[in-house]
């Protein structure tokens, strides 16, 4: 039987996924989109030949032809929706962050520790990446011997109005925070937050540059840019005892004229990371379907990992001080 989903939130995210559970999900069916706007929520609906589209998502989340969800709406309600879809006993496909407030991933937690199983994927797609992926197998395979650096650039074209140099450290900075836990298998331990000279960290994509150090003494920086002016552009390069590996950005073509070689950037995220996008919904429906947890998926647990480092991100900012992170203990849940 095909597995029906719910999309809640049909912005660029929400209407992306109801494109891959659409198009590119064999046995997945788009049963709802649901959105604020009716108008957003229906376009979306017809342009992906949903079943339904709806305005409430508490009652999408109940409806009975719903088995699965994909939480897809603005940042502050991604705990809030998570936790009635537990309530519900639904798998749920959370778009990151889980929430920008660690307290409030503890409540999402516990509420999975009641129910003794994990419901919550979260939208950690770069874990799927295969360039990361590999990054990832080059280090675990122990040639290139102890991770040492791990260094991170992060830039859009042009940050939303609303983008200030916290919400650089909040929205688009936890997917370097969870990737590099990911690759190098460590927790952060501490992180200290620096502005180029003469920037005002209240205005619109002000730029960011972190340092965090790790429980195994590695020390990772990450570049966050949010009017990069030139393109979507995300690279990494692990630095090991014996060698470095350097993120690939895939191209499909290069193309040349006027004595110059060029590869095209993206203008947003999705086609840079579509394949990992692609991916992780495919991992989530096997999920749905088996309620086997994915090897490689960000579960609720880092998600509380990630938002106690943008917190102490934030702090370490307004502050100007280097903050140290301290974690609450681990319920066996998250055992991996
Ligand atoms: C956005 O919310 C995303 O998740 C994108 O992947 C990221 O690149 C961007 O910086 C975020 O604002």
């Amino acid at each position: 039987m095909s597995i029906r989903i719910a999309i809640i939130g049909a912005g660029i995210m929400g209407a992306d996924h109801a494109r891959i559970v659409a198009e590119d999900l064999p046995g997945a069916n788009l049963q709802v989109v649901c959105d604020a706007s009716p108008e957003r929520a229906r376009k979306v609906a017809q342009a992906f030949g949903a079943t339904d589209a709806a305005t409430d998502p508490l009652e999408t989340i109940r409806r009975s032809d719903v088995d699965a969800l994909v939480i897809a709406s603005p940042d502050e309600t991604h705990a809030p929706l998570s936790l009635a879809a537990i309530e519900a006993g639904k798998p749920v496909l959370c778009e990151k962050p889980l929430s920008q407030s660690a307290k409030e991933c503890l409540g999402v937690i516990e509420a999975e520790v009641e129910r003794g199983r994990r419901f919550v994927q979260l939208g950690f797609m770069r874990r799927f990446d295969p360039s990361y992926r590999d990054m990832k197998a080059a280090l675990d395979d122990g040639s290139l011997g102890r991770a040492i650096m791990m260094h991170n650039f992060h830039r859009n074209v042009e940050a939303p109005a609303n983008f200030t140099g916290q919400m650089a450290i909040t929205n688009s900075a936890p997917h370097e925070f969870d990737v590099s836990r990911f690759v190098l298998g460590a927790d952060h331990t501490a992180i200290s937050v620096f502005q180029p000279g003469g920037v005002d960290a209240s205005k619109t994509g002000a730029p960011v540059f972190m340092v965090l150090e790790t429980d195994r003494g590695q020390l990772v920086n990450v570049e966050i840019n949010n009017n990069a002016a030139y393109g979507y552009d995300v690279r990494g390069e692990l630095v090991c005892e014996k060698g470095s590996i350097f993120l690939n950005v895939p191209a499909t073509t290069r193309q040349n004229g006027a004595l110059m070689a060029f590869e095209r950037y993206a203008s947003d995220w999705r086609p840079r990371f579509a394949e990992a996008y692609r991916l992780q919904d495919k991992a989530f429906l096997h999920f749905v379907r088996t309620a086997e947890f994915p090897a490689v998926a960000a579960d609720v647990w880092d998600g509380y990992c990630t938002a106690l480092v943008a917190e102490a991100g934030v702090k370490a900012l307004k502050e100007g001080r280097r903050v140290t992170i301290t974690r609450a203990e681990k319920p066996s849940l998250y055992d991996r």
